[in-house]
């Protein structure tokens, strides 16, 4: 396999935890992305009386929904918070309100499929030492202007933990990213910390849970501002604390994410995403 990544870039991600590459993918890609993320809304958005609700600012109502815990084998659509107003009444169109699509379009729709694997993402993960990179869940993340919601400081490996800690996530700019509309931020090294909560299924597998591992917050003092131009792609060490603030601006910020990990590596059957009945694959195209 081709490298695509410089030894100065593998060094970079290694010292910081993340590590951006711009004109990563082309912008008609990302456009055609974006038409198609529109375009499965429309399809698959449930009607608001059945809307779930998706918070990652450490409210978690998607937390017991089985619409939620089933996604990771769907295309599923969840909620802006701020989408509804005081009466419950959605103040715009429904596929103009959600938060995101989750957690399978990388396996289930074309087109997602093929932005999600290309010859240059089998390169890059192997050229950050992932042996056999598999593709774990996708989002697409539509931070609208207005309503689209804060992502608080977390790790990807509270979510999809396995043994030892493989997760790394594949975050794509599809519009700007910028400081106004809520632009990642992240801490440089903090993937060296070790991860402070873990998320997990309870026994009766109906809801989530945290394990608070370590109560202190990640210190924030040194965060990075990622702002990305569309095509951008950062990389996040699943160690990595990153957050994003909500879109208060009236430009929405599409972004597109795949988590992977090593096949190599056990991944915990009480993590609250599994895939029973779809086998997961990996970058490559065929
Ligand atoms: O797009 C964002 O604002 C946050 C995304 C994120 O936290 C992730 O992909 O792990």
């Amino acid at each position: 396999m081709g490298r695509y990544l410089t030894d100065q870039q593998i060094t970079d991600f290694r010292n910081d935890g993340f590590l951006v590459l711009p004109n990563f993918a082309p912008a008609e890609r990302c456009l055609q992305l974006r038409e198609r993320a529109l375009q499965l809304a429309e399809q698959y958005v449930p009607s608001p009386e059945q809307a779930t609700v998706f918070t990652a600012d450490g409210t978690p109502q998607h937390a017991s929904d089985d619409y939620f815990l089933s996604s990771g084998e769907a295309i599923r659509c969840f909620f802006e918070k701020d989408a509804f107003d005081a009466d419950g009444r959605l103040r715009a169109k429904a596929h103009l309100s959600l938060n995101k699509l989750g957690h399978a379009m990388h396996d289930l729709d074309p087109v997602f499929s093929s932005f999600s694997r290309t010859p240059e993402l089998a390169a890059v993960a192997h050229d950050i030492g992932m042996a056999n990179a598999l593709l774990l869940q996708s989002m697409y993340i539509f931070k609208q202007a207005h309503i689209g919601g804060e992502v608080t400081c977390h790790t990807d490996h509270t979510y999809l933990w396995t043994e030892p800690r493989s997760v790394v996530g594949f975050w794509f700019a599809i519009d700007d990213a910028t400081r106004e509309n809520g632009c990642m931020w992240a801490v440089p090294g903090g993937h060296r910390w070790p991860v402070r909560t873990r998320s997990r299924l309870n026994d009766a597998r109906t809801s989530t849970v945290t394990d608070v591992l370590d109560p202190a917050p990640y210190p924030l003092d040194n965060l990075v501002c990622l702002e990305a131009k569309r095509g951008t792609l950062v990389l996040l060490d699943g160690a990595v604390p990153h957050l994003s603030a909500a879109n208060t601006s009236d430009k929405p910020r599409h972004a597109y994410t795949i988590h992977a990990i090593d096949g190599a590596a056990e991944y915990l059957d009480d993590n609250w995403l599994q895939r029973p009945t779809l086998p997961l694959r990996g970058f490559s195209v065929n």
